[in-house]
């Protein structure tokens, strides 16, 4: 099996058949990013940094055992925080001894602020790690002293610019050794407005230069009680994202479904099952039948290659935004959405752009029963503002309405995205072209 076509992140078109686990064993953080607060808990929020409680790497263990026998789609398991992996090394590389050893099916990832990197690639390539994240915000210090408040190196406190420069420095050779392993290295980067929107085109460039193979962009999600909170920064507008993630896709492959997943996220990506939960009334597989399982899903998710893989026709582009949890159908009513995925088709084929996060327009007030669209539908409804189309399980009179008039059809449908995508795809292609007036 390639290094990357069973991992959920590391392969677009994976992430709707293989689900991934982080393990929160990393409680300590050696740096203070501005828009983090790794203080802050809340089961209800999906961002990096958060989690329920922290496992010691034997609970750790034992719970990818257990999430294994129930969740045969399991291919890989991160860890990811909540604070920095390598600012908690016996933790960490404890817990990748005890899977590498006993679990060698699944894949080991690791995704790590880079400060400690360059000290553990031999232990990293030692436990069989193909994957590794690196994020790396600025390769400027002055970028990254805007980003970095302070950072804890070798017994020392640094802030701003020197921070930053200690920091770039050491994530960028972290990527060169760790990628001269043969090792996958990802890059994510945190898309701040006014601070690093131009600069990321040259993160992308250095990335690729170190080795890196693909760079994720990634909306600003502001940690409440973090100083970007405090100094009222405001996440960037969805276009901001896509145009900045179109200027890096000229240089290198950039990660479109990235659901920014909390510290112990498991799941489908934009399936997450938190805590106990999913070890809880479910089928359990023996090692036999989940092997089978998983062929059973190379082989669906080989089918998806190839209907994907179908070339442009080169006609007129729409989009469609699709509310889904995962599993490459539309689920998801409207009102339950927290976010939605946006296409880009034409006539033959179509591609993911990106995920758009929003605040679930049912909050179980009577906002359905409402006569005029409340500021969270208006604001939903702006945000697909380029879509044609929107796919989704559900839907209320007056969503549909509001959606109507800003001139975005909603379906209603279970059906499969890929074939969704195809058939509206021609229809709209057909109607745009003007082949019926
Ligand atoms: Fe986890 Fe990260 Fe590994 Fe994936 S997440 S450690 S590479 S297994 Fe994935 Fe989540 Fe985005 Fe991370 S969707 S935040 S990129
Ligand atoms: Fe928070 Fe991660 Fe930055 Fe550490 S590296 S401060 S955990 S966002």
């Amino acid at each position: 099996m390639a290094d990357v076509q069973r991992h959920p992140c590391y392969d677009e078109l994976a992430h709707e058949v293989f689900a991934r686990m982080h393990v929160a064993v990393a409680p300590k953080c050696n740096i203070n990013c501005n828009y983090c607060n790794i203080k802050y808990d809340c089961v209800s929020e999906s961002r990096p940094g958060v989690v329920s409680r922290v496992l010691s790497p034997e609970e750790a263990y034992r719970k990818v055992q257990l999430t294994a026998e129930v969740l045969p789609q399991l291919t890989v398991v991160g860890i990811a925080g909540p604070g920095d992996p390598l600012a908690n090394p016996v933790q960490t590389l404890e817990t990748f001894r005890l899977l590498s050893k006993g679990m060698p099916d699944v894949q080991l990832c690791l995704s790590t602020n880079g400060l400690k990197l360059p000290d553990y690639v031999e232990e990293i390539a030692g436990y069989g790690i193909r994957h590794v994240t690196v994020t790396m915000n600025a390769v400027d210090p002055g970028i990254g002293g805007q980003i970095y408040h302070s950072i804890f190196y070798r017994g020392k406190a640094y802030r701003g610019a020197a921070a930053a420069d200690i920091l770039i420095s050491r994530q960028l050779e972290g990527i060169r050794l760790t990628a001269a392993q043969g090792i996958k290295v990802k890059v994510n980067s945190v898309l701040i407005p006014g601070v690093n929107d131009r600069h990321l085109l040259e993160v992308t460039r250095a990335a690729k230069k170190a080795g890196a193979f693909s760079h994720n962009i990634m909306p600003l999600i502001i940690s409440p009680g973090s100083r970007f909170e405090q100094d009222g920064r405001v996440p960037p507008d969805p276009r901001l994202t896509l145009q900045v993630q179109e200027d890096s896709a000229d240089l290198m492959p950039v990660m479109r479904h990235c659901r920014q997943c909390r510290a112990d996220a498991v799941g489908l990506l934009g399936e997450d099952r938190i805590g106990e939960e999913i070890l809880t009334k479910q089928t359990v597989y023996s090692p036999q039948e989940r092997e089978l399982e998983l062929v059973r899903l190379d082989s669906k998710l080989q089918s998806r290659r190839e209907r994907r893989g179908r070339s442009s026709s080169g006609g007129v582009v729409t989009r469609i935004a699709v509310a889904t949890r995962g599993g490459g159908k539309v689920n998801v009513h409207f009102g339950h959405a927290r976010e939605f995925l946006i296409y880009e088709v034409d006539g033959e084929a179509s591609r993911l752009l990106g995920v758009r996060k929003i605040q679930a327009y049912c909050n179980g007030t009577a906002a359905c029963g409402e006569s005029e669209p409340d500021t969270i539908l208006k604001e939903t409804v702006d945000l697909l503002g380029d879509c044609s189309m929107l796919f989704c399980s559900g839907i209320g009179a007056l969503p549909r309405e509001t959606l109507r008039k800003a001139e975005i059809i909603a379906v209603v449908t279970k059906e499969e995205i890929d074939t969704l995508l195809l058939k509206y795809g021609r229809l709209l292609s057909y109607f745009s072209s003007g082949a019926v007036h």
